[in-house]
């Protein structure tokens, strides 16, 4: 991949988030680029207009001859490489990156670079919590929500970068000084051929990178590459010599590193076998970059998490709530099963599948939910699925839904969303669906 030259005519493919970061990038490099999106009107068109009159803007459908005309595109990660006209300039020799090649030409601090099915945005927000905890200047950002384009600066010591698959099938050679895959488990299948190529995309975060941490219980996330790099090792089981895991001791549970106890369970914030692997996660990715575990104990504690991943809103007559909105795929769902081991759960599924595989839900579902109440686009595949598992109903809203499951709930149960599909069938986004049904629990009191 060749550096930022002036000669090179591109274009920037998407108006969107990332687009408008890489308009802005390169504009204010005074490098001329010309921008276009399939939407008619998206995002960022007026401010791109009144902010960078010169930029060049096309809109409506992609024209094979006209980008194989460019030297150079920069997709963004809403649009798919294997797109008829992408793939046809491609073949003619023009060379197609993202916005993580153009960060990391120009990038000169460190990078903590996460991937994985889920858990991307806890741990990338947890990592970047602790190094400030201890005063390292960090970053967050990338699919977190703020392009990572925009992260540049020249104080910064620490850049930490949640990356899609959707960014990585663009990123030639990251060079992280630290990278994960955290888990593997199948999303997106609308976009991808198969699983395997899903999971190739993930594993293009190592190009290039100086330490690794795997995931001990997933085999997915082992690197595909040689296996010589320093790797750091983290389990949800007891931990060999200088891995990350846990420890289990008269009740009590502990993050530990090798057979030393770092902290209590019961002093976090988040609950749930996962997370207690989150924060593993991160300690093992802060300690690849040289800082000591130890050091981060304030940070772990006073570590609150993000909203609607598993996130406890009320309880209301012993019954509590929880809002994982965010569980957008089937890992996360059992995941939150899991978490809640010891609890009977009533269950809100349903949305959009994004071409899913629900049968890994049965066996959860019949072993730890009560009862299941269906929304959206999935409903009558979930239904047929899931039928002789448990109680179960079809439900027109959210607020029906909530209010069946608060029904027949008994004191000292759960009900949770945790709806394994994406939201776009009913809501703006996962935000706005953790939100509504906030209110409707709310209106329950
Ligand atoms: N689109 C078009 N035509 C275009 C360009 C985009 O129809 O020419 C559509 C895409 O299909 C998509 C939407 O517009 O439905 C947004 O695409 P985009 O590439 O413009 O997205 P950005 O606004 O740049 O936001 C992206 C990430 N979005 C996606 O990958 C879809 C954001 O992650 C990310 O926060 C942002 O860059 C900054 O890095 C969001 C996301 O949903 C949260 N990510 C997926 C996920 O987490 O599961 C991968
Ligand atoms: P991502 O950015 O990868 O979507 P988030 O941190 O936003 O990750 O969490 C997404 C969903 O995954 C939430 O429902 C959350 O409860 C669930 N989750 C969190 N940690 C894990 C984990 N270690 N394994 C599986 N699911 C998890």
């Amino acid at each position: 991949m060749s550096l930022i030259v002036s000669d090179k005519r591109r274009v920037i493919l998407g108006l969107g988030k990332t687009g408008y970061s890489c308009v802005k990038f390169l504009s204010e490099q005074n490098i001329p680029v010309t921008v276009w999106d399939t939407r008619e009107a998206p995002p960022y068109l007026e401010q791109c207009k009144k902010e960078f009159p010169n930029v060049n803007i096309q809109l409506g459908e992609l024209d094979a001859e006209d980008l194989a005309s460019f030297s150079q595109i920069i997709l963004s990660p809403g649009l798919a490489l294997n797109h008829p006209a992408i793939v046809f300039a491609k073949n003619k020799g023009v060379e197609i990156i993202g916005d993580v090649d153009l960060f990391v030409q120009y990038n000169q601090a460190k990078i903590i670079a996460i991937t994985g099915s889920n858990a991307k945005s806890t741990v990338t927000t947890l990592v970047g919590h602790l190094l400030e905890s201890i005063g390292v200047k960090a970053k967050v950002g990338g699919n977190l929500g703020v392009p990572m384009l925009e992260l540049l600066d020249t104080q910064t010591q620490v850049y930490v970068l949640e990356l899609s698959s959707f960014q990585l099938e663009t990123t030639h050679q990251l060079n992280a000084d630290v990278a994960t895959v955290l888990n593997v488990s199948e999303d997106h299948m609308d976009r991808y051929t198969s699983f395997s190529h899903y999971h190739l995309a993930k594993h293009r975060i190592f190009k290039g990178c100086k330490k690794m941490v795997v995931n001990k219980d997933d085999a997915l996330t082992q690197p595909l590459v040689s296996d010589n790099y320093p790797t750091k090792l983290f389990t949800k089981n007891v931990p060999d010599i200088n891995q990350f895991g846990l420890i289990t001791e008269n009740g009590d549970t502990f993050l530990a590193k090798g057979f030393i106890k770092l902290i209590n369970v019961n002093e976090l914030s988040l609950i749930g076998s996962h997370n207690y692997c989150n924060y593993l996660a991160a300690l093992a990715l802060c300690e690849s970059l040289d800082y000591n575990a130890n050091q981060f104990v304030e940070g772990l504690k006073s570590f609150k998490g993000l909203t609607h991943r598993c996130e406890k809103i009320a309880t209301i007559n012993a019954v509590t709530f929880i809002d994982d909105s965010k569980a957008t795929n089937v890992g996360a769902t059992l995941a939150a099963i899991d978490g809640l081991n010891d609890k009977s759960i009533h269950l809100i599924l349903g949305g959009v599948g994004k071409g899913a595989d629900f049968s890994d839900l049965k066996p959860a579902i019949n072993k730890q939910v009560k009862s299941v109440a269906l929304i959206g686009e999935c409903t009558d595949e979930l239904f047929e699925l899931l039928k002789d598992e448990c109680e179960i109903k079809k439900h027109e809203t959210l607020a029906d839904s909530v209010k069946w499951l608060f029904e027949i709930a008994n004191e000292n149960d759960v009900v949770m969303l945790s709806p394994a599909c994406a939201s776009f069938d009913m809501f703006k986004n996962f935000e706005k669906r953790g939100e509504a049904f906030a209110k409707i629990v709310e209106s329950l009191k």
